[in-house]
């Protein structure tokens, strides 16, 4: 079956999936070893957003990898993103690359770490892998093909009843008085609601693992960038569950912000009871260059 608008047979994208989890493991050794001697520190949106000399390193080897196979394809990634690079998905076959996904996690050495590798065509998401490289867990999806961990089959959780809800999320780069209020607004209402839990873990791709997996109900978050959501979203997605956008409409990838959950009433009870935190979009440059 010939996909619409590129030329590539959509049977490419399982071999294509085939060199993300090769060039993910490679990484994953990249990161191994770099978390064991000091690391060299900066700060992007804010004294909180952080990134090291590995983050460049890990995706310029992800970047020039892939691109030697596939030349055509577009690639957006966190760091080149942040350096400048346009940020928008279009129609053509479409990499979409966190290099190192919680990187503060990294930084202290506490082992919420992964990379993150997702994939769209016709801004459609086609697979999904993310290696949790300190652990060695291997989580991959292919549209239509199921989702696995270490090649073991996810299944979400089916719970609907949001008093017995286990639920992830993250705050995000942004600290202000107003932030932290909604931030802590939105908690305070969930745990109002007595869910059994609220888990912060740092690391938005392994925590949306965390739902695929069925080891919790809910995630949602404000903040976050489409190479958090992106990969992510298949695997759970093919594990049974739902990713939507906090407004309880479909997935804005570009919108930073997300609810994944089990279940659609999950999803829609989580949306319901979020006050948003608004974020300028990622492809805001692309679309005002
Ligand atoms: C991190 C996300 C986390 C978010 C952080 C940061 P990074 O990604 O995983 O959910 O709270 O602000 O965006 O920067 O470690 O790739």
């Amino acid at each position: 079956m010939t996909s619409a608008s590129n030329e590539e047979p959509s049977a490419n994208w399982g071999e294509c999936m085939e060199a993300a989890v090769e060039i993910a493991r490679k990484a994953g050794q990249v990161i191994r070893e770099a978390v064991k001697h000091d690391k060299c520190v900066t700060t992007k949106s804010s004294a909180v957003d952080l990134v090291t000399e590995t983050d460049h390193l890990v995706e310029n080897l992800i970047i020039s990898s892939l691109r030697a196979k596939y030349p055509s394809h577009s690639f957006i990634g966190e760091e080149s993103s942040a350096a400048g690079e346009k940020c928008c998905l279009t129609d053509n076959p479409t990499w979409i690359i966190d290099p190192i996904d919680g990187t503060c996690n990294f930084v202290h050495s506490f082992p919420m770490v992964a990379v993150s590798i997702g994939f769209a065509v016709n801004k459609e998401l086609e697979f999904g892998v993310i290696y949790h490289c300190l652990e060695e867990n291997l989580y991959t999806a292919r549209k239509g093909h199921g989702a696995f961990c270490n090649g073991l089959k996810l299944q979400v959780s089916k719970e609907t009843d949001l008093s017995k809800a286990l639920i992830l999320t993250e705050i995000g780069a942004k600290r202000d008085p107003e932030t932290l209020k909604i931030f802590l607004g939105n908690m305070e209402r969930f745990l109002k609601a007595h869910v059994h839990g609220i888990r912060v873990i740092g690391s938005a791709t392994l925590a949306l693992c965390q739902i695929a997996a069925g080891a919790a109900e809910a995630y949602y978050q404000f903040g976050l960038h489409c190479w958090d959501i992106a990969a992510a979203a298949v695997i759970i997605r093919e594990a049974g569950g739902n990713v939507i956008d906090t407004s309880g409409g479909p997935l804005d990838l570009m919108s930073r912000r997300v609810v994944a959950a089990g279940t659609q009433e999950m999803a829609n009870h989580i949306a319901q009871m979020l006050e948003t935190i608004t974020y300028e979009r990622d492809d805001y440059n692309a679309n005002n260059l």
